[in-house]
């Protein structure tokens, strides 16, 4: 809520008064929870808990302004990780959670160490805990926002919101944050505040000097306003006295080093220094002689980032909806004694510490966790106040959960041979042909592999999205070309540079639009499978904090033969399995895709559901000629199903992607040797696992394997780690020859590549025929 300049100075005195007393419980509350949880709960296991009290105090201001003043219930934030106890804090200042969460600060159950939107029992808009991520996630929430408000699938009445980081200096050091704001810049984002908590400390010390200058140069070249908040109303006074511009100069050019450790010091430290630099300087012997060593200490570390009535002001001040990122100075463990060191990062206050501290605060022993207790302002006045701040209006449920909508039945014309890839590609063109409400909310995302990763088809229907219309020039000038390229703001594509972390965020984004706008969408992203590797961090992050999506990895593995080993995927399959919140499905004929599309789509929206990852390929298979039977889909999206029932053999190919047809070959091969071998074919090694382990014999896997006798032996064989399948011999203590790859692969042709990597039906059968020989 902007007020209008006149009124908040009318207003100032009593809502400053009152924001300071906050503060000031906001720190207590949030170093109080970490001493508790350290000091004073049972421990079990001799491990330090942990907490950053330091890290807590640099942001505890701001926070306090942004929280119970500049936040409006459609704003979002993601929290430095480590200033989550200051985020508990106001959480129950505002009575979102209770004095329970806090006690169990890093226990079970209780508020967790970094913000997390599945485990706190608050409203945590974003989980952070992997640095610089939390910070590009606000970006990419601000491209859906508006991709949501232009599309028309906002609710009624919603007003756009800011999404807002606040962040740590040092997560300007992870790439992620540049790759975010280049594509931010191309996509002209907006309602966006980065917020940074430049206490010029990171963990394990103090920054470079003049890092300011670069922050400043890199936001403005893409077009960010940048908002210096330096020094507090107590210091800008003493600038305005005699010797005011020396003392600026002074602690302009002194070292971020110095600065801190003469913080650390205190008052003393400030005095000796200053009459050593500026002692000949008129009006600063005044000024020391003014100031004892405590009002010296306080006035030399007074800067903005921890003076409300700057904060407030600057807040206020921005009207526009441009992208700012302001750079709050602060001190890291302000107000306590921790301030200032350069090791404080886990540092902890001890006992003593703390209970000088509480004395300070004038907390009685026993009211250590009472919201009002020791602040010289009205417990009525306070808690009228935090009734009335603009957050507390937010609802405290998430949105409603609209019904979910079913992939739409698609009719593929049929072919004797096609790649999963294409198959891929022809599926969502149909969708896009068929309309209505569930192609309105497919949107689709590509880090510039949007052609090569077969969206193509679907990008000429549904355009490219961006905020402001841009025409296709090549189709203006009748260059002939396959692909439309012209940009509205009702495209359904959003097209990335290259740049996977972005892919993540983004993803991360579109796949949390239900809870953070109301709008559901249908996220599917698209990028090669070896590059998975490179947006990891990202996409666990993306998980983590429960966002739905569709991931669609393509090609993969050795089988794009050609393109040689730097472009193939081999542990992506374990990645697929690994990963909580993402079930992998590898399908080898387009019916399984299909089949398994639907099922991804339903389960993205199932309220215990999750993302899904599909691991396709460009080779072109043949075809089965079957009717996809209920009994058959069921089967496939369970995770594999007999492509040729057993005849009670004594050997089993369990075969699954690319690599089916040369699993059918091996086939004829071993038949020479032995009765009917069966065929398995697994379209989710990942399902089946986590149904294995969760059903045991009765699991799908062990009722399909019930089907071969007791001993008989298994091959499994994948275009991927042969770990993938392996395990498959604990379902019923099977032996197995489990086959795959775990080099790096190589340029070359299909045939010489399954060869030279054993994975072909020489392979198959060659490893059936030696369990085979090994007898029983
Ligand atoms: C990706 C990642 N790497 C490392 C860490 C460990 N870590 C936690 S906080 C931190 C430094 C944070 O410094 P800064 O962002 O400046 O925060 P503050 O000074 O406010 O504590 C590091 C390295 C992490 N959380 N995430
Ligand atoms: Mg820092």
């Amino acid at each position: 809520m902007a007020v209008p300049a006149r009124r908040l100075a009318a207003a100032a005195p009593d809502r400053l008064t009152l924001l300071r007393a906050l503060e000031r419980k906001v720190l207590w509350l949030a170093t109080w929870t970490i001493h508790h949880a350290n000091h004073l709960r049972e421990n079990r296991d001799g491990l330090k808990v942990g907490g950053h009290q330091a890290s807590c105090a640099s942001a505890a201001t701001l926070m306090t302004a942004l929280y119970l003043h500049a936040l409006r219930p459609e704003d979002r934030v993601a929290v430095k990780p480590h200033a989550a106890p200051v985020f508990h804090a106001i959480q129950y200042l505002l009575g979102r959670q209770g004095r329970a969460a806090l006690e169990n600060f890093r226990a079970l159950g209780g508020a967790q160490s970094y913000p997390s939107r599945t485990k706190d029992k608050t409203q945590v808009d974003f989980s952070t805990g992997s640095v610089g991520l939390g910070v590009g996630i606000t970006l990419f929430a601000s491209l859906v926002q508006d991709y949501v408000r232009l599309h028309g699938l906002a609710p009624p009445g919603h007003a756009p919101g800011r999404m807002i980081a606040v962040m740590g200096d040092a997560e300007l050091d992870e790439g992620n944050v540049f790759e975010a704001l280049l594509e931010g810049w191309k996509h002209d984002v907006r309602n966006l505040w980065w917020i940074i908590d430049y206490n010029r400390q990171s963990l394990d010390g103090v920054v470079n000097d003049h890092l300011f200058q670069k922050i400043q140069s890199f936001f403005d070249t893409v077009g960010w306003k940048v908002v210096t908040l330096k020094y507090g109303k107590r210091l800008e006074a003493a600038f305005a006295r005699e010797g005011g511009a020396a003392l600026r100069r002074w602690i302009d050019d002194c070292p971020n080093d110095l600065y801190s450790a003469l913080t650390y010091q205190g008052g003393a430290g400030w005095r000796q220094r200053l009459e050593v630099d500026l002692g000949k300087e008129p009006g600063i012997a005044r000024l020391l002689a003014e100031h004892d060593d405590a009002a010296l200490h306080a006035l030399m570390t007074n800067l903005a980032g921890h003076d409300m009535e700057s904060l407030v002001e600057a807040f206020d001040a921005t009207a526009d909806d441009a992208p700012h990122c302001f750079v709050a100075y602060t001190i890291k463990g302000f107000n306590l004694p921790l301030a200032g060191h350069k090791d404080n990062h886990a540092g902890l206050m001890n006992p003593a510490q703390m209970d000088a501290y509480k004395a300070a605060q004038n907390i009685p022993d026993g009211a250590e966790w009472d919201k009002f207790a020791g602040l010289d302002v009205a417990q009525k006045s306070l808690e009228a106040f935090l009734a009335s701040v603009p957050i507390a209006a937010r609802p405290a449920a998430r949105a409603q959960t609209a019904p979910p909508l079913p992939m739409p039945p698609v009719a593929l014309a049929r072919a004797a041979e096609a790649s999963t890839q294409e198959g891929f590609g022809r599926i969502m063109i149909e969708l896009a042909r068929a309309g209505g409400d569930f192609a309105a909310r497919l949107v689709t995302a590509s880090p510039d592999v949007t052609v090569s990763t077969n969206l193509g088809g679907w990008l000429n229907q549904v355009g490219v999205f961006h905020r402001t219309a841009h025409a296709d020039v090549f189709r203006e000038r009748r260059v002939p070309s396959a692909q439309k390229w012209a940009l509205a703001p009702d495209g359904r594509h959003i097209e990335l540079g290259i740049a996977e972390n972005n892919l993540f965020l983004l993803l991360a984004a579109l796949g949390l639009a239900e809870p953070q706008f109301g709008a559901r969408l249908l996220p599917v992203g698209t990028l090669y499978d070896p590059f998975i590797a490179r947006g990891l961090d990202a996409l666990n992050y993306a998980c983590y904090q429960d966002a739905r999506f569709l991931l669609v990895a393509t090609p993969s593995g050795l089988t794009l033969a050609p393109e040689g080993g730097a472009h193939q995927s081999i542990a992506t399959p374990l990645i697929g399995i690994g990963q909580p919140g993402l079930t992998y499905f590898e399908p080898a004929f387009v019916d399984e895709l299909q089949a398994v599309m639907g099922w991804a789509f339903a389960h993205m929206q199932r309220p215990d559901g999750g993302s899904v990852y599909l691991r396709l390929s460009t080779r072109p298979v043949e075809q089965p000629r079957r009717a996809m039977t209920d009994a058959l889909a069921d089967a496939i999206t369970a995770g594999a199903y007999w492509l040729r029932e057993p005849a009670a053999g004594d050997v089993a190919v369990v075969a699954m992607g690319a690599i089916v047809p040369e699993a059918i070959a091996a086939l004829a091969r071993i038949g020479e040797r032995t009765a009917r071998a069966g065929l398995l074919v697994v379209t989710s090694p990942d399902r089946l696992h986590r149904d294995w382990l969760k059903e045991g014999r009765r699991s799908h896997i062990a009722r399909l394997l019930s089907s071969l006798a007791r001993d008989a032996a298994l091959v499994t064989v994948l275009d991927g780690h042969p770990l993938t399948l392996s395990w498959l011999a604990g379902v019923r203590g099977q032996r197995i020859a489990p086959l795959g790859v775990s080099a790096f692969g190589q340029s070359s042709d299909i045939p010489d590549l399954y060869r030279e990597y054993a994975i072909d039906a020489d392979a198959i059968a060659g490893a059936a025929a030696d369990l085979l020989a090994q007898g029983r």
